[in-house]
């Protein structure tokens, strides 16, 4: 069992499936800090420069997992992990991940809305309809600590919240003392 007195928690999925919003909920709501793995790689420089294709930076996910261990990710936690990939998190950091979901034409409207170069609004569609996040997540992490989640519409976001905050209360009574 983790020696954290707060868990860890995952939330990824494909561009645009409303991980940040998600997030952004979840440590309004708990009080758990919202990592944003994005704002690290650009503030720490954890990247090995910028894709032009993509729009995007190439992680150095080494150094990334350094800048995390800094921020004693893995021994306080209490962290809300907002990335689009899971795998590259030792298992021991993670207690929860909640892979979020969407229909493809509502995510194509979202990435649109974006304006997201073409092959990276494809590239993304196709992964999310091969649900190549969800595969990653159960291929990394135990079965139990893996949830999908529908992020559709904001009633299924209010459900998601709810029932991340209820997760949360039970890991408390579970670890206390
Ligand atoms: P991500 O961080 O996964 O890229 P986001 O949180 O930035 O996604 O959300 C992308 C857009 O979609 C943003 O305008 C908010 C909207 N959105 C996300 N989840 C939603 C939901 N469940 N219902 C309605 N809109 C949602």
């Amino acid at each position: 069992m983790a020696a954290r007195t707060l868990p860890n928690m995952v939330i990824t999925g494909t561009p645009g499936v409303g991980k940040t919003t998600h997030c952004e909920l979840v440590a309004e709501r708990t009080g758990l800090k919202h990592l944003s793995v994005n704002e690290i790689v650009k503030d720490r420089e954890c990247h090995e420069g910028w894709d032009d294709e993509y729009q995007s930076w190439i992680v150095d996910e080494d150094k990334l997992l350094d800048a995390m261990e800094d921020m004693q990710v893995s021994t306080k936690g209490g962290f809300i992990i907002d990335w689009h990939a899971c795998d590259l998190f030792p298992k021991s950091w993670v207690d929860l991940v909640v892979v979020l979901r969407v229909d493809s034409a509502t995510l194509y409207d979202r990435l649109t809305e974006r304006k997201y170069p073409e092959v990276k609004l494809q590239e993304n569609i196709d992964s999310e309809i091969m649900e190549v996040l969800l595969q990653e997540a159960r291929e990394s992490y135990d079965e139990e600590i893996v949830v999908e989640l529908r992020s559709n519409t904001a009633d299924e976001m209010d459900g998601n919240v709810d029932r991340i905050e209820q997760w949360l209360k039970q890991w408390k009574e579970d670890n206390a003392g």
